[in-house]
């Protein structure tokens, strides 16, 4: 074959791909005696096409198991898909289709674009997490786990769209409304199956400790979504009778030293007190029917205004009877965390000294900072740092730790109504997780529901509950409650008619344990404990940092529900986690950001441009008075250029001076951050390109992530078939650290693919020089491909995959230098040209093994072993040492590393930057090997 034909990597990369499946070379046996290395990728939702996020995810994982592979491990690299939830009965709903119709005619597209990058994934191990197998199984999972005592049933406040006739997840509520129905929200106590993952609150957070080929930032997020709080519980006394007969408030606090700073008491309007006081109370009652309307999520709690009514009731501070407290009900304490209640310290509690200056409560601060005298009070920031207790009667002087270990140990020796009055208490802010779903497209709760017995586990072999195919989308509300037939059944215990659970399971059940499906796809079980055992934990995980919370935490604790049914014991079941960056691309929109695809626009003319300059010069001057502006926020800029908006934009200026501050950012005002790359150049510039056709502006937004409504996508597809799955994988690879941000550019990716045309050119040229004998032993060259074998190698490992990349380039302009030298032997050529396609076979598969192909190698690179590196080619021959003259450093000197210290010497003497400092021989030279070298002057 003529090696100097250009590369045709669509053809090529096709050839290869069925060469590769044919020979069937990335199935992985389980029996393999080599070691074995678990590479994942977080597997995709089947939404119909592969994003530019996936190519960059599967294309890190790929070349971690293939550069495994080369170094002599078993590797399991699987795919699947999470094939479950709502966007599947969006679609049948709007386009009359069947959820699962859907999903496996996504997965088969899918399927086919992974393909086409060239993965080396096991594909016999596929599964969907909707196939009825998978589904089956994780029945089992919950049936062995509900045996367990791991499963209960909770009462729980959740939010209810009463239109649609479903559940909502916080998230799907947005401003108190459903997400698609726009109906206020309300918040109902629901009956629903729970995960109890608080059990394992303590060891899911002492265990992060053990990850430590984890990110810092998603240990940190699990340690504070785990959120372990040291306090006190502790009960007031009511002060009068309440009709309900409640005597007392308990509450909890982690701030029980701030005591004598306490000025009210407040309940959670779903307090058993707040409700009895409504009984009787109108106002009580109201406030509480009010804040039902609040979502239930801690954000909405957060972020609303801290408001609340008095209940007429007090109680006794328990230090001191001659002082009460008043009790209020409260919409920022929440009834699910502590007890519901809470003593305010506004002093030391932004959300109570905000309360308090709402309802005039006093504020009292007990807490001074430790260099602030007894005059020290607070005004708008509650002080929260730490400092020394004052104003609290026996407790002045002492630290925050002694003084609430002092009311601690206090009110523990302190008895009311027969009970110690204090209890020392740790808290999690962790929920038990709540799996049920009002949905169709889930994995069905295996339970009956009988009047007779209760609930009742379906029996192993009435399994699989499966999803009735004949249902119906075309009104709101649960499919499965609605079905004529599907949910009744004859109890499996007294055979009573009965009916089945209709909610089915959240989908990050689904992902729970897939994992571990993967090491046997097939087994009878829902896990082969041993086969599990031997591939978990996965070594490594890659994926997107939005699932560094849920899905690793209830992974974690599912495989330690796993280990006590008796299904193998892996509680970790990630040993290296990686969370890479996103793929961000140019945005382009009108002023009102209706976007437009950058093919939508085109540049601006230098005439349209002065046009342009002179229809918005008003804009462009308020914009430079407010860039200039000292008293602005900078972080709010701004430019209106439209004519439309122009009077608002200078009152919003003139607002600015008036108030002093700025206008909210609200449609028709655009405000650039200083951030944005448009602030940086001359206002003329902002306006980039125009809309195709037309004079409208088209603004660049700047870069964001790629995303289907910014229209800023480009599709993997048509990059694929055009360029080929190896450019774009180099790309993905290069220049950016994988953790961080890449930013798609058409240079950066033109410059991947010249990048595959010289790597072929190269080689062809290396291949022409090989037969020759060389004049000398080219040995600057072998140690150029040992050094780059060992320093791909590094990087691989320490997923540094930009570093291997660049050090690719290094290597190949090395061999560019060689080739026509030609005193180095062909052999030293060849050597180094087949180590170099090895290395970068993990990342450019189908172009290796074409190269590979035309050096004549047997078999494919896919199977090849990695280079050894030749150690002793590593070790350095040479040596820098620091030359100082009286004490200072004047140079530096290059030496063979066995110089004798009289050639040392002597070369330091003839250096200019020395001689200059010396007036004749010096008074002292001392050579210190391989460290220093002195001249006293
Ligand atoms: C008195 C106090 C004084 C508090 C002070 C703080 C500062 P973490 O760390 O998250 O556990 N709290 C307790 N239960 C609550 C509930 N159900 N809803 C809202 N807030 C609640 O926070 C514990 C603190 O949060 C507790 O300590 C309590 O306020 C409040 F200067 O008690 B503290
Ligand atoms: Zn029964």
């Amino acid at each position: 074959m003529s090696t100097h034909e250009r590369y045709n990597a669509p053809a090529t990369e096709a050839k290869w791909r069925a060469a590769w499946e044919q020979a069937d070379i990335y199935r992985t046996d389980n029996d393999d005696p080599r070691p074995k290395y678990y590479v994942l990728e977080m597997f995709p939702y089947p939404s119909g096409r592969i994003h530019m996020g996936h190519v960059r995810n599967y294309t890190m994982g790929d070349v971690v198991a293939r550069y495994r592979r080369a170094k002599g491990f078993n590797v399991l690299h699987p795919m699947g898909w999470d094939a479950f939830g709502m966007p599947a009965e969006n679609a049948a709903m709007q386009n009359n289709t069947h959820p699962a119709k859907w999903t496996y005619a996504n997965i088969d597209a899918m399927k086919a674009q992974l393909k086409s990058m060239g993965l080396s994934l096991d594909w016999s191990r596929e599964f969907a997490t909707c196939d009825v197998a998978y589904y089956h199984q994780q029945q089992r999972l919950f049936l062995a786990f509900l045996k367990e005592g791991l499963v209960k049933r909770q009462t729980r406040k959740v939010n209810w769209d009463p239109v649609d006739q479903t559940v909502l997840a916080n998230e799907q509520v947005i401003d108190g409304k459903g997400w698609r129905s726009g109906a206020t929200v309300e918040q109902r106590d629901m009956p629903e199956w729970c995960f109890a993952i608080t059990d394992y609150a303590q060891d899911l957070l002492d265990a992060i400790d053990t990850l430590d080929r984890w990110p810092d930032k998603v240990r940190l997020m699990q340690r504070n979504w785990i959120g372990r709080s040291e306090g006190l519980m502790m009960r007031f006394p009511l002060t009068v009778h309440e009709p309900s007969g409640l005597s007392e408030i308990e509450v909890f606090t982690t701030r029980p030293d701030t005591i004598f700073g306490a000025s009210f008491v407040a309940l959670a309007p779903g307090h058993p007190l707040a409700k009895a006081v409504a009984e009787h109370n109108p106002d009580v009652a109201a406030f509480i029917a009010e804040t039902q309307k609040m979502g239930t999520s801690a954000e909405v709690i957060e972020k609303a205004e801290k408001r609340g009514v008095f209940t007429n009731l007090r109680v006794a501070h328990p230090f001191d009877p001659d002082i009460t407290l008043p009790v209020y009900v409260a919409n920022f304490i929440l009834m699910d965390y502590g007890t519901g209640a809470i003593f305010g310290c506004p002093a030391h509690d932004q959300r109570d000294l905000d309360f308090a200056r709402k309802y005039s409560l006093p504020v009292h601060p007990v807490v001074r900072p430790k260099d602030a005298d007894d005059t020290f009070h607070v005004g708008a920031d509650a002080f929260t740092d730490d400092g020394v207790i004052f104003n609290s009667r026996f407790l002045d002087g002492m630290s925050i730790p002694d003084a609430k270990n002092e009311i601690a140990t206090r009110l523990e020796n302190t008895e009311l109504d027969g009970r110690p009055q204090g209890t020392r208490k740790v808290n999690f802010r962790l929920r038990d997780w709540g799996i049920s779903r009002q949905r169709y497209w889930g994995c069905p709760i295996p339970v009956i529901k009988c009047d007779a017995c209760g609930l009742v586990p379906v029996p192993d072999d009435q399994l699989p509950v499966k999803l009735p195919e004949d249902v119906t989308f075309d009104v709101p509300g649960n499919p499965l409650d609605r079905h004529p037939t599907w949910k009744h059944v004859d109890c499996p215990s007294c055979g009573a008619p009965a009916q089945r659970e209709t909610d089915t399971m959240d989908t990050f059940v689904d992902s729970s344990w897939y994992f571990a499906r993967f090491t046997a796809p097939d087994a009878a079980a829902p896990i082969d404990k041993a086969v599990m055992e031997d591939w978990l934990p996965v070594d490594q995980y890659i994926g997107g940092v939005e699932h560094a919370i849920l899905h690793l935490l209830y992974s974690r604790f599912f495989m330690r529900a796993v280990a006590k049914a008796g299904y193998g014991d892996r509680p970790e079941p990630f040993k290296g986690l990686f969370t890479q960056g996103m793929v961000t691309h140019e945005t382009y929109g009108s002023l009102t950001r209706e976007w437009l695809t950058p093919e939508e626009t085109r540049p601006v003319t230098a005439a349209e441009a002065a046009d342009l300059a002179a229809k918005y010069a008003r804009h462009i001057e308020v914009s430079k008075r407010l860039d200039a502006d000292p008293r602005i926020d900078k972080t709010l800029l701004h430019v209106v250029l439209d004519p439309a908006v122009e009077t608002s934009a200078c009152e919003a200026y003139d607002a600015y001076f008036a108030e002093a501050k700025c206008e909210p950012l609200t449609a028709g005002r655009i405000w650039f951050s200083p951030a944005h790359p448009l602030r940086a150049a001359a206002p003329e510039a902002w306006l980039m390109n125009l809309k195709a056709a037309t004079l409208t502006p088209a603004f660049n937004y700047g870069v964001e992530k790629m995303s289907k409504s910014k229209k800023n996508v480009v599709d993997p597809d048509s990059v694929l078939s055009t360029y080929g799955a190896d450019t774009a994988r180099w790309f993905m690879l290069s220049d950016t650290p994988p953790e961080r941000d890449i930013e798609w550019t058409d240079a950066g990716f033109d410059a991947s693919h010249r990048f595959v045309q010289r790597i072929w050119r190269l080689v062809g040229e290396a291949i022409a020089a090989m037969d020759r004998p060389g004049s000398g032993d080219g040995a600057a060259l072998r140690k150029a491909t040992h050094a780059s074998v060992r320093a791909i190698e590094e990087a691989i490992e320490g997923l540094g995959f930009n570093r291997a990349v660049a050090r690719l380039y290094e290597w190949t302009n090395a061999l560019q230098k060689a080739i026509p030298d030609t005193a180095v032997p062909g052999s030293v050529l060849r050597e180094s040209v087949e180590a170099m396609v090895v290395c970068f076979g993990p990342m450019m598969p189908h172009l290796a093994e074409e190269c590979w192909t035309a050096l004549g190698k047997d078999g494919f690179v896919a199977n090849a072993a990695w280079p050894a590196v030749d150690e002793s080619l590593l070790v350095e021959d040479t040596i820098t040492l620091p030359v100082q003259v009286n004490g200072k450093r004047r140079a530096e000197i290059t030496v063979a590393k066995d110089t004798p210290k009289d050639q040392i010497e002597a070369a330091v003497l003839e250096m200019e930057d020395v001689k200059r400092f010396l007036n004749g021989p010096p008074k002292k030279l001392i050579v210190v090997p391989g460290r220093i070298v002195n001249v006293v002057a």
